[in-house]
């Protein structure tokens, strides 16, 4: 258990209540099972291509803030986070190296805004095959990651 975000002049008295009731932080999951994916979605790019785009919404169920940590697919050589930014009229793709998700929050990757880039691809994919996506991320400095099969399908 970890309950050291806590600061000030109550920390003492939340960690003994804490004690108490035997849990660290509340009615949130534990960090293990904090990332929350559903709607995942892998969006193939016309043959011989390059780079798949992935989309899902990502929920933070624990108690303390999430921060992405490494992202691996068995299909491809490189996975990143993407947002979409407006420069000079055009829309460009931007990595955001360390996605932090707030407790209770549910961040949407999707079409035409923040998503997966899915590049450098070691094998070829047909739509109704599955990528195996490691999402690593860190709550409190501690490493975590889950392991999501998810489906490919064509543009
Ligand atoms: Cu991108």
């Amino acid at each position: 258990m970890r309950c050291h975000r806590r600061a000030g002049p109550y920390a003492l008295l939340a960690a003994l209540v804490m004690a108490a009731v035997g849990a660290c932080g509340g009615a949130g999951a534990p960090p293990v099972e904090a990332l929350v994916v559903t709607d995942a979605r892998i969006v193939l790019p016309p043959p011989g291509a390059g780079s798949a785009a992935g989309y899902m919404r990502m929920r933070n169920d624990g108690d303390a803030a999430l921060t992405l940590d490494g992202l691996a697919s068995d299909a491809h050589g490189r996975v990143e986070v993407h947002e979409m930014k407006h420069e000079g009229g055009m829309m460009r793709m931007r990595e955001i190296p360390a996605l932090g998700i707030a407790p209770g929050e549910t961040v949407s990757l999707e079409p035409h805004g923040t998503h997966l880039m899915l590049m450098a691809p070691q094998r070829d994919l047909a739509a109704g095959e599955a990528v195996t996506l490691t999402i690593g991320y860190r709550i409190d400095g501690e490493r975590y990651q889950r392991v999501l099969e998810i489906p490919a399908e064509a543009r």
